[in-house]
């Protein structure tokens, strides 16, 4: 979300929810996100959860510059991108369902296996798609979603070799400062 925020050149102050220690499921927290995850987008009169409403509302509210594609056929296929990686991996290497499977499973090779599924999906697809970033030569939700998916499959281990075009195009976006800017290294809650 950062990322996108930092794109749009839009100023905001972060408030930092620390998961480990679990202040997402505070009474305090679910009252603005009952689902009790991050992002939350909190404005005077919204708080918004979800990374594709916050990013459609902020697309809508904010339109230049643009993350979603104009035409019908490749905005598909920008959402469909963002999905695999919003629907198809995150949920599965999330943090309350690494704690649940804690000893029931090994969660490193659990999350290890199902980053490689999705992203070979997504390697794949932007076979048709892709040029400098996902979409042609143009930034993105699908490389905003994409980056700190790579950044969490390198915490997984996982060996980034193997899909040369996600490679490619994670260091492409990473020579923008909107990306840089949004590294969780760069964050005032970073340990
Ligand atoms: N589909 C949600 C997923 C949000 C989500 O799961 N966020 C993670 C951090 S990346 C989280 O807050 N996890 C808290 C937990 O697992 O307890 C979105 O796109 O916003």
């Amino acid at each position: 979300m950062r990322i996108v925020l930092n794109f749009k050149n839009i100023d905001y102050e972060i408030r930092p929810v620390h998961l480990v220690k679990d202040e997402q499921n505070s009474d305090e927290y679910k009252l603005l996100n009952p689902k009790g995850e991050v992002p939350l987008l909190v404005l005077e009169d919204l708080a918004l959860g979800q990374s594709m409403a916050i990013m459609m509302y902020l697309d809508r509210k904010w339109p230049n510059p643009p993350i979603f594609p104009s035409n019908p056929e490749r905005r598909a296929e920008c959402i469909q991108l963002c999905e695999v990686i919003n629907s198809g991996i995150q949920p599965i290497q999330n943090l309350k369902v690494l704690k649940y499977i804690e000893g029931k499973i090994d969660k490193m090779e659990w999350g290890k296996y199902w980053i490689e599924e999705g992203l070979k999906a997504f390697e794949n697809s932007l076979a048709k798609t892709a040029s400098q970033y996902c979409l042609d030569d143009s930034l993105s939700a699908a490389d905003m979603f994409l980056v700190p998916q790579v950044y969490n499959a390198m915490r997984f281990n996982v060996d980034m070799e193997q899909f040369p075009t996600i490679k490619k195009i994670n260091e492409n976006c990473l020579e923008h400062q909107a990306f840089k800017d949004a590294l969780p290294e760069n964050q005032p809650d970073a340990s």
